[in-house]
């Protein structure tokens, strides 16, 4: 991504918002480009649109998307920091992005997460951006995927996304990547708790983080046996391997896991076919809230009043009522 200084152009003026402009800079580098794309698609409406095509061609660059999920707190941020140094040690620019659909703030800031990511505040091969959901009709589970394809058309070798919490759209959005990893802590209750989430089908990896303190070894014993239980295991058995971030330890052996299920995937056509799938599962999300975007414009139209009228005397059940409007109802 560092192209040669001597060639380096200047920074696009972050008023310029062409995202041709913008998207061409970025390619070539300049950051404040790369921000502007990012805060573009983070907004929404028909700019997002327009990076969207921009930056949808299949990326040659990128080997590997790597989804960091789990409960608040686990250490995600202070363990994407590790993984942003093993990853910028083998080579390659590494994009970072931290996703938290509770949060209202954007603009690339939470506070916490450039706080714990600051070792590489000074690598113009590192670039770190929070995202919220801003006025992107979707949500973030629309967002982020482009996000994502933002990175990779500028030329990250490596993409990671962090996601705060447990719930349905962080395990989307997390599952949407390459490599999914999981961070528990130790004690009983999170292991059960990654379960219920739907964890256990989304991870790739399992990391017990704050191995350092009682009950780790027990949490990687619960983890092994659920996944042991687990019918729905493919070829890949998600390893289960302890961390304490905040010193480093056990980070090189979840770097090497990560690589190992990179290689898996490419060695076995399951890249390619996550790739694909996930991209119908994307078209459908857009799909659905296309659906839903319309449904709100009927409501109120008078097709939906007479509908409605139907409905409440009770010659209509609420299927052949939402059936007819959706124009499906042909009986
Ligand atoms: N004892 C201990 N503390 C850790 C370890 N890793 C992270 N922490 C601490 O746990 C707290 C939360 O760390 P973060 O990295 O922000 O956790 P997170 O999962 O990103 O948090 P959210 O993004 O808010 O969900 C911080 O105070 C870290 O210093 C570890 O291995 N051991
Ligand atoms: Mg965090």
């Amino acid at each position: 991504m560092t192209p040669d200084p001597d060639r380096r152009p200047p920074p696009i003026s972050s008023r310029r918002r062409d995202p041709a402009e913008l998207f061409e800079a970025a390619e070539a580098g300049d950051r404040a480009a790369i921000g502007r794309l990012l805060s573009l698609i983070e907004r929404g409406g028909e700019p997002a649109r327009q990076v969207a095509a921009l930056t949808f061609a299949p990326s040659a660059g990128v080997e590997q998307v790597v989804g960091i999920t789990g409960a608040p707190g686990a250490g995600k941020s202070t363990l994407t920091d590790r993984i942003i140094a093993a990853a910028r040690a083998e080579g390659g620019p590494v994009g970072v992005l931290a996703v938290d659909p509770s949060s209202p703030f954007s603009g690339g800031a939470i506070l916490g997460d450039r706080i714990r990511m600051q070792g590489h505040a000074v690598d113009d091969d590192v670039f770190i951006r929070s995202m919220a959901t801003r006025g992107h009709q979707g949500g973030l589970a629309l967002a982020a995927p482009e996000a994502i394809r933002v990175l990779a058309a500028v030329g990250m070798r490596t993409v990671l996304v962090e996601t705060v919490g447990v719930g349905q759209v962080e395990v989307e959005i997390a599952g949407a990547a390459d490599t999914t990893l999981v961070v528990v802590t130790p004690g009983w209750g999170d292991a059960i708790q990654a379960s219920k989430a739907g964890l256990l089908e989304v991870a790739d990896l399992f990391v017990v983080n704050k191995a350092e303190r009682e009950g780790a070894a027990e949490t990687r014993r619960d983890l092994d046996n659920m996944l042991d239980l687990n019918p729905s295991m493919g070829e890949w058995r998600p390893p289960v391997l302890l961390t304490t971030a905040v010193s480093g330890e056990g980070v090189d052996a979840v770097w090497a896991a990560v690589r190992d299920h990179r290689n898996y995937l490419a060695g076995s056509a399951e890249l390619d076919r996550r790739r694909e799938r996930r991209l119908v599962e994307e078209m459908n999300r857009v799909l659905v809230h296309l659906l839903e975007r319309d449904v709100r414009t009927l409501a109120g139209g008078e097709r939906f009043e007479a509908v409605m009228a139907d409905l409440l005397a009770r010659r209509l059940d609420p299927y052949h009522a939402a059936a007819r409007l959706l124009d499906t109802d042909r009986g």
